[in-house]
């Protein structure tokens, strides 16, 4: 396969979205709001690479709008996407997890960009795999932009994806026509198309949830785990293999490629929080990338991309993944005394 380039990629999309058989227009201006977000996240890629030999790993000793610490990979990977997106012109506004509130950008900006600019921070230190995560909307309308403008169901995405910064630096991208991989040749320093239309398996024997939690699930959700773990002995009649990378990016990817269920359930240790996931630049870009590739991705309760979001930091409980066992957990929260 030769190789092709994500800008080739695009270009080429661009130019077959104007044909009768147009599947979803993107636009110039599209495209390169996509190519600027590559940019950064070569960027991103770049610095985590150097790691420890540049200096910047460690807590930054400032707290973000969730009141967590930040790394210091944190903050420059957030300088890296605001900066390269603010330089573009695409965007009209630009929101992410690092920043209380979101910035206008462009007057003539076409498009909203949210992003969590490294999701899985906590793993940097002990070199383990974190990602960038984006999600980008159309501007409702030509007036001043203002965060309610930001506040469309993910239904609304017309593109969404995430960096992966592990032993390769991976692209995957929807503009919602299927899921497409692109790997990045640091020798060329371009993202290489390497996989086409991804395909989660309807079914799965392994699934993603950070089990010390338990104790504060709702009961559906203590039925479908415990029935995962009585394995081939209980009503599944299957064993189930476990994993957790306490980075989403890592997680979804591995679903993404063999299939799996990840879930950060709503749990009872901080009610108002409902989950600790944030549906605009986490739960509803990866909700996208999910279905385009034929899983489900529920709130336990309802489809994630029908959620009607009324803040930028707003968090959702999730259960994404192998479209089979989204089902069943949410039959199970929907109708806990039937059979699935
Ligand atoms: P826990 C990373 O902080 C994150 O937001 C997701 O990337 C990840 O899936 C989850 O939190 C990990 O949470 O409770 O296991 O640290």
């Amino acid at each position: 396969m030769s190789a092709i380039t994500l800008n080739q990629y695009l270009l080429t999309r661009q130019a077959n979205s104007h044909s009768p058989r147009r599947i979803n227009h993107l636009s110039v201006d599209l495209t390169q709001l996509i190519l600027q977000t590559a940019i950064a996240c070569k960027g991103i890629s770049a610095a985590l690479h150097k790691g420890a030999l540049a200096g910047i790993l460690g807590s930054a000793n400032t707290d973000n709008v969730q009141g967590e610490t930040q790394k210091k990979l944190d903050i420059i990977s957030n300088v890296l996407m605001v900066d390269t997106l603010l330089g573009g012109g695409q965007a009209a506004a630009i929101a992410s997890e690092e920043m209380d509130e979101m910035i206008v950008a462009s007057d003539s900006g076409r498009y909203l960009i949210l992003f969590d600019p490294l999701d899985g921070s906590s793993n940097i230190d002990v070199n383990m795999s974190v990602g960038t995560i984006f999600s980008i909307l159309e501007r409702p309308n030509s007036n001043a932009v203002t965060t309610e403008d930001f506040f469309q169901a993910g239904q609304h995405q017309v593109a969404a994806g995430y960096a992966l910064y592990g032993p390769s630096t991976l692209l995957v991208l929807t503009l919602g026509d299927g899921v497409d991989v692109f790997t990045l040749d640091r020798d060329l320093g371009e993202f290489i198309l390497t996989s086409e239309k991804l395909t989660i398996p309807e079914d799965t024997q392994e699934f993603a949830i950070n089990m010390s939690n338990q104790r504060h699930w709702e009961p559906p959700m203590q039925r479908y785990i415990s029935e995962c773990l009585e394995g081939k002995t209980g009503v599944r009649g299957k064993d189930f293999n476990m994993r957790w990378v306490a980075s989403m990016v890592g997680d979804v990817h591995r679903i993404l490629i063999r299939g799996g269920i990840f879930m950060y359930p709503y749990d009872l240790k901080d009610p108002k929080k409902a989950g600790k996931l944030r549906l605009m630049y986490e739960a509803n870009p990866m909700s996208f990338l999910i279905e385009q590739a034929g899983g489900a991705s529920t709130t336990g309760r309802q489809r994630i991309m029908d959620v009607n979001p009324d803040g930028l930091h707003q968090r959702v409980p999730v259960v994404l993944g192998s479209r089979n066992e989204v089902l069943r957990v949410t039959h199970y929260h929907l109708s806990p005394n039937s059979e699935f």
